[in-house]
């Protein structure tokens, strides 16, 4: 199998921690953001997201969800998911919670950091930094007293390894979250995990500048669903309006 990925998409270590965690093996293809640098995984996806599984016979999957669901069936062991139909829904809850929220908040975090000279910047930087304390607060109480949040490890803990550490960037100390920092501490330890960090590490101490990161060659970041909901909701529709007339946002092709 080949997995198209890129080391900080969140979305796509999630999915190789996955495989790594169930042994199967890929071929990795690293391909950054932007649809100019990635002609090959547009063939492939509608998307043009990654990451996108390519079986071997040439079939296709994308989507991290859907990608994940699809590796737990065809190599259930070990497990990801829960047997408990009401702890397999808080696993699915909880990555939901990374993908949509967790995620946007960092969009817009790092969208404030790129447009360092905007009007808004320190007060989005600031909205950044207030909601992911309410969200790490969410995780620290879905948490309780286990060791991973479903009882065992599951994709759960995968989706969240992905953002809680970057707390700390975004200005939030993880300190503040006790119950959060110690399974920080457990999932480190855990070998899969101990290696995403090591490639994440690397890709971030390579790391030009965040336009490099965030932008395409062409100046454009990519916008979807709830990273579009969250600078309206702040109150940073102007922000939105002046990126969109610059002609700088890009969106997933059409009919995808
Ligand atoms: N819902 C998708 C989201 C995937 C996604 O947004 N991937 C981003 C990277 S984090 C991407 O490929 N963006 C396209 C681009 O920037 O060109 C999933 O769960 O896999």
């Amino acid at each position: 199998m080949k997995l198209f990925t890129y080391a900080t998409s969140p979305y796509a270590r999630k999915v190789r921690m996955a495989l790594d965690y169930k042994g199967v093996s890929y071929e990795p293809f690293e391909r950054c953001y932007s649809l100019d640098r990635k002609e090959d995984l547009r063939c492939v996806s509608l998307r043009a997201e990654v990451p996108t599984l390519v079986l071997d016979d040439g079939r296709t999957i994308t989507d991290s969800t859907i990608i994940s669901e699809y590796i737990e069936e065809v190599y259930p062991e070990p497990p990801l998911y829960p047997k408990d139909p009401y702890e397999r829904a808080r696993v699915r809850t909880i990555e939901d919670l990374c993908d949509r929220s967790f995620d946007a908040v960092g969009f817009g975090f790092w969208l404030s950091v790129l447009r360092e000279q905007a009007p808004e910047s320190q007060a989005m930087k600031q909205a950044a930094a207030d909601e992911l304390r309410r969200l790490l607060a969410v995780l620290e109480r879905e948490l309780g007293d286990r060791n991973f949040f479903c009882g065992e490890v599951s994709l759960a803990d995968f989706a969240a390894i992905c953002y809680v550490p970057g707390a700390k960037t975004m200005g939030v100390n993880l300190g503040e979250f006790a119950r959060l920092q110690a399974w920080t501490g457990r999932m480190r330890r855990i070998s899969v995990v101990a290696a995403d960090q090591e490639r994440i590490g690397k890709a971030m101490a390579e790391l030009r500048s965040i336009a490099d990161e965030f932008e395409g060659p062409d100046g454009r970041v990519h916008w979807r669903d709830s990273r579009l909901e969250w600078p309206i909701r702040h109150g940073f529709i102007d922000l939105v309006a002046r990126e969109f007339h610059a002609g700088k946002m890009m969106f997933p092709p059409d009919a995808s």
